[in-house]
């Protein structure tokens, strides 16, 4: 499997409860390199067009009320397989579901509070990443 890149963030739920640090460990435990990172305040535009896909689900209105309501890390990872790996480090979607040791497993508070965000294709990590990056913002 060759060196890949994937988007993540950290999600209002972790920023608010101090969790960015602890939550970097673990991707860097698992081998991911951190190439590009900032915080930010999401608008609420961003986070209508980010969630475009869920516009129809009955969650959608909670969902960017949640992603705006305090700040989010948004982060490009690098490594080995990056995209699974990510997934991986995360967890399911449902921390109830989540495998010890994961991310959501143990920080996760519901499944809409659920910490991170990460890319789940090639695509969709390209086109996430340059949501919120420039090429220059990321040095590996
Ligand atoms: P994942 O983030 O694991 O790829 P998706 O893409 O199914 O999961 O969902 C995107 C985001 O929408 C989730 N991270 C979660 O914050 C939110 N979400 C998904 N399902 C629900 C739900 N049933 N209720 C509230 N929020 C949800």
């Amino acid at each position: 499997m060759a060196i890949q890149r994937t988007f993540s963030i950290i999600k209002p739920d972790a920023t608010k409860r101090n969790l960015t640090g602890k939550i970097i460990a673990k991707f860097e435990d698992a081998g991911l390199r951190i190439v590009a990172s900032k915080r930010i305040r999401m608008t609420r535009e961003q986070a209508e067009a980010f969630y475009g896909v869920h516009k129809e689900r009955p969650f959608f209105g909670e969902l960017v009320d949640f992603m705006i309501s305090e700040p989010v890390v948004v982060q490009v990872l690098e490594g080995e397989d990056a995209i699974a790996k990510n997934r991986e480090v995360m967890g399911a979607t449902n921390p109830a579901d989540a495998a010890p040791g994961t991310i959501r497993k143990e920080f996760a508070l519901s499944v809409g509070e659920n910490s991170v965000h990460g890319s789940d294709a090639p695509e969709t990590a390209a086109e996430e990443i340059r949501f919120f990056f420039k090429d220059e913002e990321i040095v590996g």
